[in-house]
């Protein structure tokens, strides 16, 4: 019960809530970021910030730079064209263009300056390791996982070179091209003396669960990952179908970890922008429902890319209590639909979902990824608590900060079976 002098003013939610959602550590479950002993993997700096993809996009609505000529230029020009374009000649007011001047002003530069040479001075001074360290403590990140694609070549060349990995830096192994392009990816592992074919057989789902085993044993990944098109359906006569029933699935039951859906994306819409050039669809959520329903016993992380399809998630993860919404993913993490969503999970789920995630590719984002997503968070937090003290209920800041742990770190650690902080 709670003791009646812990009882929270109306006067000072708020402040409490603002307070607690700044001060909690978050473990940010879906990112693209590699510790400093990974070399050319780990982009960080503001020439890498301002070339993020969201806003190589934006430079295209913003100039007469043809996506041809602007792949043409080095790194730095390319950012020099974005600034002139994106925080010059026009305010920073798109998520991105935000994020940016939210993290220059954490770090005490000045974003109203006609070019980005006081800003390449400042990190010119710094080392990445530095840098790593200052970064996760701005941001309040305790731990994050990345994304693992063993069919990268620079990654896997790393991964055998044995680069230092701190534990903050929780793995996920990716496994897009097995599910979604099975043509390259048994070919790619029949060239690592897998003996896997284009056929499917009992045999050949076998040697692909070997290679997860493989890539399992060497990253000790936190979850099994995936980003489906918005096309996916289960079950189905295709290969990915299949190779879910036969390989993923089995794995994830043998190694005891998460499978993640990150389900939505319609690939390549515009290629002239490369990694800017996807888009997003309606997914159907009955594919997940069924794949719940048929493996109880598996923990299912998922993840949508249409606004509309997040409420369906929620009310799926009503009706299973093996599947874990996660983050306001890509397109959705803008402050309107963050609080959209996270609003009406809080209404169907309470304190069982994962909020957010970063998504960060460059690891300055972390800063600002994290600021907009806890501001927007408080809001709606202190609204659903606002409610219920209007209705004479007795909220502690206990309360408030054992909730708040659970939705920033606890669902995760439990999910991934990683231990679960002893709490305040
Ligand atoms: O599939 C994914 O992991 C997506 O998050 C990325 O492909 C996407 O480009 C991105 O970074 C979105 O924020
Ligand atoms: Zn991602």
């Amino acid at each position: 019960m709670i003791q009646v002098d812990e009882t929270l003013a109306a006067s000072e939610l708020h402040r409490v809530v603002e307070e607690v959602v700044r001060q909690t550590p978050v473990f940010d479950i879906h990112t693209h970021l590699y510790p400093p002993a990974f070399g050319g993997l780990c982009l960080w700096g503001i020439d890498e910030l301002v070339n993020y993809h969201y806003l190589i996009a934006e430079l295209f609505r913003s100039s007469s730079v043809t996506p041809q000529e602007f792949w043409a230029q080095s790194k730095s020009r390319q950012a020099d064209l974005i600034w002139d374009a994106l925080f010059v000649k026009n305010s920073p007011l798109s998520e991105a263009a935000a994020g940016v001047v939210t993290v220059m002003i954490k770090l005490g530069l000045d974003p109203c300056r006609p070019d980005l040479k006081q800003a390449r001075e400042y990190f010119a001074s710094l080392t990445v390791e530095q840098y790593t360290d200052r970064v996760l403590e701005i941001a309040n990140v305790s731990d994050l996982v990345m994304t693992n694609d063993p069919f990268n070549p620079t990654e896997k060349a790393a991964w055998k070179s044995h680069k230092d990995c701190p534990e903050r830096f929780h793995r996920a192994l990716r496994m897009d091209p097995i599910l979604n392009d099975w043509e390259v990816a048994h070919a790619a592992m029949a060239a690592e003396g897998f003996k896997t074919h284009l056929q499917l057989s009992p045999q050949i789902s076998d040697e692909a669960r070997r290679f997860l085993d493989h890539w399992i044993a060497r990253l000790s990944p936190v979850y099994l990952a995936v980003s489906l098109p918005y096309t996916f359906k289960y079950p189905d006569d295709s290969t990915c179908t299949r190779l879910i029933q036969e390989v993923v699935i089995p794995t994830c039951r043998e190694h005891r970890i998460p499978f993640a859906m990150m389900i939505g994306v319609s690939r390549q819409v515009n290629p002239a922008l490369r990694d800017a050039g996807d888009s997003l669809g309606y997914a159907d959520l009955g594919s997940v429902e069924r794949l719940c329903a048929e493996n109880p016993d598996v923990r299912f992380l998922v993840t949508v890319l249409s606004r509309e399809n997040q409420h369906a998630l929620c009310v799926a993860a009503r009706k299973f209590s093996n599947l874990m919404p996660f983050g306001c993913w890509w397109f959705l993490n803008n402050p309107s639909i963050v609080e959209e969503i996270t609003a009406e999970r809080l209404e169907l789920l309470g304190s069982t979902a994962i909020l957010q995630h970063s998504d960060a590719r460059i690891l300055d984002q972390l800063i600002y990824k994290w600021a907009h997503a806890r501001r927007a968070i408080s809001r709606v937090l202190a609204e659903s608590y606002s409610r219920l003290m209007a209705d004479g209920y007795p909220l502690s800041r206990k309360q408030i900060e054992r909730d708040v742990e659970r939705m920033f770190s606890g669902n995760f650690r439990r999910w991934a079976g990683l231990p679960v902080s002893t709490g305040r």
